[in-house]
Formats: structure tokens, C-alpha cells, sequence
């Protein structure tokens, strides 16, 4: 397995509009990251994954850029930009920036000169069609809901935006708009920045006959993401970018919707040269029903532990993966896969566990290192995801769901449950702030807060920085051979990392009811010390029949060592 920075780090993904407010305007900002840079430090991490922090008009919170090669007022400017990154490079961190080249903002000086005539330069740079009489040209809908097609009266035609009408999709058959793009990135690398998550990157090219899509039951538009995601020539696209932008020493991360582990490869097959890995969308839903109001219990061999175990235990030549639960795009870790209520503690440390010794690059995503939880006593009005509002329409508003219900499901799914602001401490909006915030903090920011938890010696706060420092010291842990322990146990996740003569034995049960692990013939456990344990008795007390069953406590978890 050939060493890479990317693979033996820890990632920390920070969504800059709800980090750390310097100025006063109630908005997250560069300036208040770099005064936060030696707590990141402190956690052992080695990089920093931005969220976008380019010029945008903040339809969709910096995923619809109007100057690829500036930053967002609201964030700072390109000084601030240089001293965060010479301060994250002299912390030994690495900065991985996240770049969204599928659509640009509608504002957006290539837009603006798109929409003034059919002959304009520009107007190639995106997608436009004839509509049908006064229909759009198809029946796609869009992933914020809608139709996938906004009519510019001024030209006559139809523009593609698979996300909200204010992000046209950029037309990647364009050479001039590829080049254009080869160039931003160059600029961004040629500043030093390390990495770069590629944003919806599996959408850049589009079925251009623009097929109707199969109108599936209950539904207002066409399935579009057949004609929209994966599409052959995003390979190409992909493999031009390698070629004439990305050196070795960066890493190339794109975000894959529709990808799992047994078809990634097509991406970040290492002979491929287009990806070096890819973000899935396989824990996003874990325990949402049928209706985004109601949770399902967690099937965890189904949900969780095929998935990661598929993603684990790839050939090398498949490329590499990240390791992560939660982003900007889903609900916050302990609620959606713990127990936030009675194992508030005990399962985020389960999960830490977890994350933290499994093979692939973790992303910490902030606040879980915490254990931040879902905001679900937000009212519609505390929300502020772009997406609501159009559903709102075409759910409630027709009639569909009622209101309470479509509140429910958003204080159950909304991603603005992982966009509530950092809390730092218990004085007013979480320490984020000291104007009113973009959006409100979590009302538990006095119980669970940064400042607390580092007096805290047991918190979830020192608990992650423990199992980062192991990471950090056990080479086991990035490189060794994944092997499950007991694959058919339904209540646990157990499994070994195998490097040369080092094993290093990983037991989590996944639920808040005691359980029992069966080891194979060829553990015996009498070879390992325990090196750590989520509950305060460190000491092994699992009740060790005849070493073959261990017994485990709600959402223990446990990390033995031996070296035979
Ligand atoms: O999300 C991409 C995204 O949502 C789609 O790729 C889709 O969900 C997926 O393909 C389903 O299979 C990115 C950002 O992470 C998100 O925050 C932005 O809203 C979106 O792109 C638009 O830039
Ligand atoms: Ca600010």
C-alpha cells in the first residue's frame, strides 16, 4: 500500500459560516477559524477541510459561486485566506479546499453575460434549451425540489440547474469553460492549498437530449438523476483535470452521490487517475423511514456494518476512503446513529470508537467531536436551508404532508441540524457570536460546549483526542488489514486490523442494551491488553467466559492491542 499524508491523517471538515464569528456580524469567518486554529491543533488532526468559502450570494450557503477566484465577503478576503493557510501550514496541518465546478451562482458574471443574447460568449458556458409551447423542454425535477428548468424571458429559453434555479449548471462539453476551470484551480494550488473535495462532481455531464424521466409514484417530476450522475464523460473530465492541474502531492476527493463501495473504483481505481477517493452518501439516511418524520430502528449489519466493512475491505488497487458520518448535508452523528437522550456520552464515544479505528481517512466534522446534537426544537422559522422553502410549497402547501409532520421530519433530517454554530461555551450563542447568529445555536449549547468539556477529563471532547492520538501513533490503524470478528452479531461491530505481527482488536455495541461478542477459535483474547474503553472503569471488567464470549455494556466499546 503506497504511504500517502491523505491516507495515515485525521480530517476535521469545518463549515466556516458556523465555526467562529470574529467581527461581529453574526456570520462565521476565516478570522475566526485562525483564532480557533490551536484548538484544532489540539485535537491531533492534520487537516482541514473547508467548506466553500468563495465569492457567493449564499443562495445555498457558498455552493453557488459568482467569483471562483475570490473569497466570500461575509468570510474575509484573500489576505485573511493567506494567513489561515500559512497558520494551518505552521501548525504541520494541511488545508483541503472545496470546490464546486458542476454550477456557478445565477449571479455569476459569465451567467450575466449569458442571459444578454443566444450569440453571447457566455452563452455556452451553460445549459439552455427550447421549452415545449410554455413547458420546459423535459420533465426533470431538481434535488431541491421544482423543475430542473428556469425560463429566462429575456432570451426565450430554458437554463439547467439540477440544484436551486439561482445555480446554473456549467456545460462541461465547453473546452474554453474547461480551460477557464483548469485555471481557477491552478490558482488555488498555486497559493499552496493541499487537497481539493470536489463538489457534486459526478454530475458535470448531462444526457443532452434531455430525455423525460420515469415519473415515479406520488412524485411531481421526472427522475432526472439517471441523465445527470455518472454519465460516462465525467471520466474524461475527471482524467483532464488530473492530467493538467493536480500534482501527486495534492489529494483529489470528489463528492459521489449514487457511488458505494462496489462500483467506486470506476473513480479512484488507482491506475484511473481521476480520484484518489470519493464521499458516499451511505450513512446519510441511516434510521430515516419511509417518511423523513418517523425514525426506523438501525438494521446495524444492513445499514452500517456491510457498507463499511465493503469499503474497508477493497482491493488496494480500488483506491482508497474516507471514514465519516456526518457533513454539511446531514444530521448531526449522536442522533442519527447514537442515542442523544439516555447514552448522550456513551454512544458519541462508541461512535468516536468506531470511526477512529476503521480503515479509511476519518472526517471529524465539527462539533461532533463534541457530541453537538440535532436542533430538533427548531420551528420552520429557525430554518434557513434553501431546500425547505421550495418543499415547503410542494409539500405542505399542496396539501401532501401537514405541517407538523414536515416540521417533524425536518428536526429529524434537515441538514441544518450540522449547520447550528460551533458551541464553545455556555455564555450567550454557544461563545459563536456576540451579534445575533445566522442561525440559532442548539438551546444545549450550556450543556454540551467546548470549554466545558476540556476541564471535563472524561468528555467526548478528550475521549476523540485520545482515540486521534492513537490513530496518530498506530500505523495499525491506517494500514492493517480489515477483518470483521463475529460478522452475524446484530447487535455489534467488531472486527481486527492486522499489520505485520500488530493486532489491534476493535469490540462496539452499537446499542443501548448489553450484548454478547462470540470471538473465532484464533482470538484468544489473553494476547491483548486493553488499551481503551468508553466507560470510566477502564479496567476490562467484561465478564470474559471461558475467552470466548465477552460480555458488553450499552454502547461499550473497547480497543485491545496485543502484539504476538
Ligand atoms: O451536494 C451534492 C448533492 O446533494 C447531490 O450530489 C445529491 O444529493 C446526490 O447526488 C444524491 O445521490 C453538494 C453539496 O454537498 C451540497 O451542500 C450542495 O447543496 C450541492 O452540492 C449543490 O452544490
Ligand atoms: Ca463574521
Amino acid at each position: 500500500m503506497e504511504r500517502k499524508w491523505w491516507k495515515e491523517g485525521v480530517a476535521y471538515q469545518i463549515y466556516v459560516r458556523s465555526f467562529k464569528d470574529s467581527n461581529g456580524d453574526g456570520i462565521g469567518d476565516l478570522r475566526g477559524i485562525i483564532e480557533k486554529l490551536d484548538y484544532i491543533k489540539s485535537l491531533g488532526v492534520d487537516m482541514i477541510y473547508l467548506n466553500p468559502i468563495n465569492k457567493s450570494p449564499n443562495e445555498d450557503n457558498g455552493y453557488d459561486i459568482s467569483d471562483f477566484e475570490d473569497i466570500m465577503v461575509e468570510f474575509g478576503d484573500l489576505n485573511d485566506f493567506a494567513e489561515l493557510l500559512k497558520g494551518i501550514h505552521q501548525r504541520n496541518m494541511r488545508l483541503i479546499m472545496d470546490m464546486v465546478i458542476n454550477h456557478s451562482s445565477d449571479e455569476h458574471p459569465w451567467f450575466i453575460e449569458a442571459k444578454k443574447s443566444k450569440e453571447n460568449k457566455y452563452r455556452d458556458y451553460y445549459i439552455w434549451s427550447k421549452g415545449k409551447g410554455n413547458n420546459p423542454p423535459n420533465n426533470w425535477g431538481s434535488f431541491f425540489g421544482g423543475s430542473a428548468w428556469e425560463l429566462d424571458e429575456n432570451t426565450g429559453e430554458y437554463y439547467l440547474h439540477i440544484f436551486s434555479k439561482k445555480q446554473p449548471d456549467l456545460n462541461w462539453t465547453n473546452k474554453e469553460l474547461r480551460m477557464d476551470m483548469k485555471n481557477m484551480l491552478k490558482y488555488w494550488a498555486g497559493k499552496g492549498v493541499d487537497g481539493f473535495r470536489m463538489d457534486a462532481i459526478n454530475h458535470l455531464a448531462k444526457d443532452m437530449n434531455f430525455p423525460d424521466g420515469e415519473v415515479k409514484e406520488g412524485a411531481l417530476y421526472g427522475d432526472f438523476i439517471p441523465y445527470v450522475q455518472n454519465l460516462p464523460e465525467v471520466h474524461d473530465y475527471l482524467k483532464e483535470l488530473k492530467r493538467d492541474v493536480f500534482t501527486d502531492s495534492h489529494v483529489v476527493i470528489g463528492e459521489t452521490g449514487g457511488i458505494n463501495y462496489e462500483n467506486a473504483h470506476v473513480y479512484t481505481g488507482v491506475n484511473n487517475k481521476e480520484l484518489d477517493f470519493t464521499f458516499h452518501f451511505d450513512l446519510h439516511s441511516v434510521g430515516k423511514g419511509e417518511n423523513p418524520w418517523e425514525r426506523v430502528d438501525i438494521d446495524l449489519i444492513k445499514d452500517l456494518k456491510e457498507k463499511m466493512t465493503g469499503w474497508a475491505t477493497r482491493d488496494e488497487q480500488e483506491g482508497w476512503c474516507p471514514v465519516f458520518y456526518s457533513n454539511h448535508d446531514t444530521t448531526r452523528t449522536v442522533s442519527r446513529l447514537g442515542d442523544d437522550k439516555k447514552y448522550h456520552k456513551l454512544s458519541a464515544k462508541m461512535l468516536a470508537t468506531l470511526q477512529l479505528t476503521h480503515k479509511g481517512t476519518p472526517f471529524i466534522y465539527y462539533g461532533d467531536e463534541i457530541g453537538m446534537t440535532n436542533a430538533d426544537d427548531f420551528k420552520l422559522e429557525d430554518y434557513r436551508d434553501t431546500s425547505i422553502f421550495t418543499r415547503y410549497c410542494e409539500c405542505v402547501l399542496s396539501g401532501m404532508v401537514s405541517h407538523e409532520n414536515y416540521i417533524k421530519g425536518l428536526n429529524l433530517t434537515s441538514r441544518d441540524n450540522s449547520r447550528t454554530p460551533m458551541q464553545w461555551s455556555d455564555r450567550e450563542n454557544a461563545g459563536f457570536t456576540n451579534a445575533t447568529p445566522w442561525i440559532n445555536a442548539n438551546s444545549n449549547y450550556q450543556e454540551i460546549n467546548v470549554e466545558q468539556q476540556e476541564k471535563e477529563y472524561d468528555s467526548i471532547l478528550n475521549f476523540y483526542k485520545k482515540l486521534i492520538a492513537l490513530r496518530n501513533k498506530e500505523l495499525t490503524l491506517v494500514y492493517g488489514d480489515f477483518k470483521e470478528v463475529d460478522k452475524e452479531n446484530t447487535s455489534i461491530y467488531a472486527y481486527l486490523r492486522i499489520l505485520g505481527n500488530k493486532k489491534v482488536l476493535v469490540i462496539c455495541n452499537f446499542f443501548g442494551k448489553d450484548a454478547q461478542l462470540k470471538l473465532s477459535e484464533d482470538i484468544l483474547l489473553s494476547d491483548f491488553k486493553l488499551e481503551v474503553c468508553n466507560y470510566e472503569d477502564n479496567e476490562d471488567n467484561s465478564l470474559i467466559e471461558n475467552e470466548r464470549i465477552i460480555n458488553l455494556r450499552p454502547y461499550e466499546s473497547k480497543v485491545y492491542i496485543s502484539e504476538i
